[in-house]
């Protein structure tokens, strides 16, 4: 396949200010006919070429004059026409077949739905158009369906007309008044019903607000709704930012390949990010359906008013728009919670993307297929670029700067750099040094060293910053690194102020006035900048700040450190010491200053796969060993105390207020370390909670913890679970991610039945990745001895790429972390990764991963 490169990109041959489409819908043939007004930019005779996939142009008409075959030309798929003029009006039809899209990219078919999904090169496999994010035109849609099983027709901006047709059919018209690039563009015709509401914006606008979606899951959106006005004022509140056009919809679809999709005035949503109930959902999928939401709401200004000029610029829009998305939420809730878990999950994906074969720059040199792109580097490391942006500026210079960003770039397709500029512009600071997060991919490390000078009372804190080579990028220049740093007295507990310490150079040393004693350092802060720290602290010192720092991210960071140290030394020493880790667990969970969402989070043990990437070698059995044996202790030591908070933090009432939030939290920790510690009763009482859980975040906590174990209570549970929510797919998914998840010692081979189930379908992503993502995520199963796992993940691949290239690509990543194994293992998952490549056959998007995925 072709590579495609950030260097080669030129400014647009022919513009197309205009578009109008006009559907004739039906699931097995659609006709589409699109008349686009083109004019030349600049001065050139290059031919007018539009981008296609999988068309077939049945009528080709410029100016209104029919061409003959032989006055345009198929250049593989792109269609290719000659024009004379400096501005015509091209014609084009072609038939689509929605039911037959089972990739879920262009017009497609989801349970009874038709609806499109164009981001980032969809919108060709609908109609001829020069299909790049640089082309804005205006779109007028004119949509055609049977009235019967499609009465609602929706599209991008305002509705302005609609009528009746012949043969039971009806009709639609939407404008948009906004030019949009093609990737934006959405359509949706189906059965749905409307949770309708409103808003009034800034400066007195009413917006007519609508979530379409069956009629009988009406009553789980109104949390999607609160979510969307929420946002829409706290855009207006934080960044100034003013819905534009008299209409916001959403419309949830069961298939799709993503969360959401950010379409002008028309988001497109996986239903699992817009419907919630107690019953259904858990506080987490609460929050996913929130931030989601904000997300694609956020998009509007900062992705669609200001656009990408290339996709490598991708990051512009989706490292914004997710530091957007967390403020947001973090506003809503608990900012310290929020920010653990939004580390945790930059930790989970980010960090090992960065450190493996795919790793790439948060704005990329060069692609094969942009959809491989939407990765954790684009979106959570690129979010976390912005944040560091905003720690330097401060709020109001970075208000400035945003300010500028949306006035100077409104109407624009920009680059990452357009954004650099108005934060230096608007904040009045120099970034150049910084400009290379943008280019250098990898996760910088830093040593530190602290040094107490009693004469002086100053203590010198030293920084050594280092970059590991990545592909394509052998040796490295220094990083411009902010990292919030205090220091603690050891004797009252309290700490000199905090500096921000801007790392610049491979190494530089930073002086602390009117230090008595040697301190306790806490660095990175708030996770300041998205690094691995070693600071070399003891477990005394960790010990002391896991009870003493005052920013919560550090202490919590502390917690964690101190579990990694006891099981790391656990793992390769062959003894655990599990004292300091239990002392500092009572001390946390008995503080009666720390609310319980923050306790959840300080006492929970860091996940197999984030140990694994502690060590130069991940040895999946020794860590699973020593894992669940430091939480066996933790179980056995404190038992009382995980009763007393199991029995204290149940709620007879369901609510979404952040105190009960976090009671359920603490409750299920507790119940893992109750079920942990051994105790007799330890299944019946996880049973206990399964039944009578009032909320799915109860229910399903209590359903982890049995499936991990061999009790009879196990199977009772995932039977009764199947049998209560078989017809939910959302919850369906949870069953068989439950068990793909599951610590059990045949849950290997429960997966491959699990593949066999009826229930189980190539067709659904989300399906797919309850199955075989949460497999992959599960490492001691996963990387079992054998390479049983990776044959199942193999044969997933190879089942699925003809089905849905994109979804095959993206299970690729576990079997590229072969370098991370021991020789046996790295063997088999090549050797895997080698039967993919030679599929005849094989999608663009799954070669690129495989092929850089191989030595
Ligand atoms: N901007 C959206 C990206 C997206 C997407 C990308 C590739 C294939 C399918 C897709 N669906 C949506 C999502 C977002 O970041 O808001
Ligand atoms: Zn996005």
């Amino acid at each position: 396949p072709t590579v495609i490169h950030r260097a080669d990109y030129r400014v647009p041959d022919w513009l197309v200010p205009d578009i109008a489409l006009d559907f004739a819908l039906d699931p097995e043939t659609t006709r589409v006919h699109a008349t686009l007004s083109v004019t030349r930019n600049g001065a050139h005779d290059r031919p007018l070429r539009l981008d296609g996939d999988g068309l077939v142009p049945l009528e080709v008409l410029v100016d209104g004059r029919p061409l003959d075959p032989n006055e345009w030309t198929l250049d593989n798929d792109t269609l290719v026409i000659p024009l004379g003029g400096e501005r015509h009006s091209v014609e084009t039809r072609v038939a689509l077949a929605p039911s037959a899209n089972s990739k879920l990219m262009g017009l497609y078919a989801s349970g009874g739905l038709l609806c499109t999904q164009c981001e980032a090169e969809g919108f060709r496999r609908i109609t001829f158009f020069p299909d790049r994010p640089d082309i804005l035109s205006r779109y007028t849609v004119r949509m055609e369906a049977d009235k019967t099983a499609y009465p609602v027709l929706l599209s991008n901006g305002d509705p302005v007309a609609s009528g009746e047709a012949a043969d039971g059919r009806h009709w639609a018209q939407w404008n948009d008044p906004f030019p949009k690039p093609s990737y934006l563009f959405a359509l949706v015709a189906g059965d749905l019903s409307c949770n309708a509401d409103h808003f009034t914006t800034m400066s007195g606008r009413a917006v007519k607000l609508g979530i379409w979606v069956r009629e009988a899951d009406l009553p789980r959106t109104e949390h999607a709704m609160k979510a969307l006005k929420d946002s829409m004022a706290w855009d207006e509140r934080t960044y100034g930012r003013e819905y534009d056009l008299d209409v916001f919809n959403i419309v949830a679809v069961d298939d799709f390949n993503f969360g959401a999709m950010e379409n002008k005035g028309l988001n497109i949503f996986n239903s699992r990010y817009i419907l919630a109930d107690a019953e259904t959902a858990t506080d987490a999928d609460y929050d996913a359906v929130e931030g989601v939401v904000a997300h694609e709401y956020f998009h509007n200004w900062s992705g669609n008013r200001v656009t990408c000029r290339d996709w490598f610029q991708l990051s512009l829009k989706e490292g914004l728009t997710v530091y957007r998305d967390q403020c947001f939420s973090a506003d809503m809730g608990s900012p310290a919670v929020k920010r653990i878990e939004d580390v945790r999950a930059l930790r989970a994906a980010q960090f090992p993307e960065d450190g493996g074969p795919l790793a790439h720059p948060v704005r990329p040199e060069s692609y094969m297929e942009i959809s491989n792109f939407y990765t954790a580097t684009i979106y959570n490391k690129g979010a976390e670029v912005i944040r560091m942006m905003a720690l330097l500026l401060g709020p109001d210079r970075y208000r400035k700067g945003t300010d500028l960003y949306f006035a100077r770039h409104d109407g624009q397709a920009a680059t990452c750099e357009d954004f650099v500029r108005a934060m230096e512009e608007g904040g009045g600071i120099d970034l150049t040094q910084f400009r290379r997060w943008y280019e250098q991919a990898g996760t910088p490390r830093i040593a530190v060293s602290v040094k107490h000078d009693p004469d002086s009372h100053s203590a010198t804190v030293t920084l050594e910053q280092s970059l590991p080579p990545t592909p394509g990028q052998p040796t490295k220049q220094p990083m411009a690194i902010p990292l919030r740093t205090a220091l603690f007295d050891r004797q009252s507990g309290e700490q000199t102020g905090e500096q921000t310490l801007l790392l610049t150079q491979d190494s530089q040393s930073f002086r602390f006035e009117g230090i008595n004693s040697p301190p306790v350092l806490s660095i990175n802060r708030g996770f300041s900048a998205p690094v691995i720290i070693n600071a070399q602290r003891s477990q005394d010192e960790l010990a002391f700040l896991s009870a003493h720092d005052d920013d919560p991210f550090a202490r919590y960071e502390a917690m964690q450190q101190l579990m990694v140290n006891a099981l790391v030394h656990g793992i390769t020493t062959g003894t655990l010491d599990p004292k300091p880790v239990i002392a500092a667990i009572r001390n946390t969970a008995t503080d009666p200053a720390l609310d319980d969402a923050f306790i959840a989070e300080a006492v929970r043990l860091p996940s197999e796969a984030y140990l694994g990437d502690q060590m130069p070698v991940v040895d999946p059995d020794a860590i699973h060993e020593a894992r669940d044996r430091l939480q066996r202790a933790i179980g056995e030591a404190l038992e009382p105390l995980w009763r007393n908070l199991h029995r204290r933090s149940a709620r007879p009432v369901f609510d979404l207020s952040p105190a009960s939030k976090g009671a359920r939290k603490l409750r299920n920790m507790a119940l893992v370390y109750i079920v942990a510690s051994g105790a007799e009763d330890g299944a019946r009482v996880a049973f206990a909670q399964f039944e009578q859980a009032n909320t799915m975040t109860e229910r399903q906590a209590a359903l982890a913890v049995l499936a991990n174990g061999t009790s009879d209570e196990r199977e009772a549970a995932l039977d009764i679970f199947y049998n209560r929510y078989r017809d939910d797919a959302l919850v369906l998914d949870k069953w068989f991610q439950t068990q793909a998840l599951a610590f059990h010692p045949d849950t290997v081979p429960l997966v491959e039945q699990l593949a066999k189930h009826p229930d189980f379908t190539l067709n659904n992503p989300n399906r797919v990745r309850s199955l075989y993502g949460a497999f992959a995520a599960n490492q001691w199963a996963f990387h079992q001895k054998g390479g049983r796992g990776y044959t199942i993940l193999g044969d997933l691949i190879v089942a699925l790429d003809p089905i849905n290239p994109q979804t095959a690509a993206r299970m690729i990543p576990p079997l590229g972390r072969w370098l991370r194994f021991d020789a046996d293992r790295g063997a088999l998952m090549q050797a895997q990764l080698r039967r993919i490549l030679a599929q005849p056959g094989l999608s663009k998007d799954v070669t690129e991963q495989a092929s850089k995925s191989l030595p």
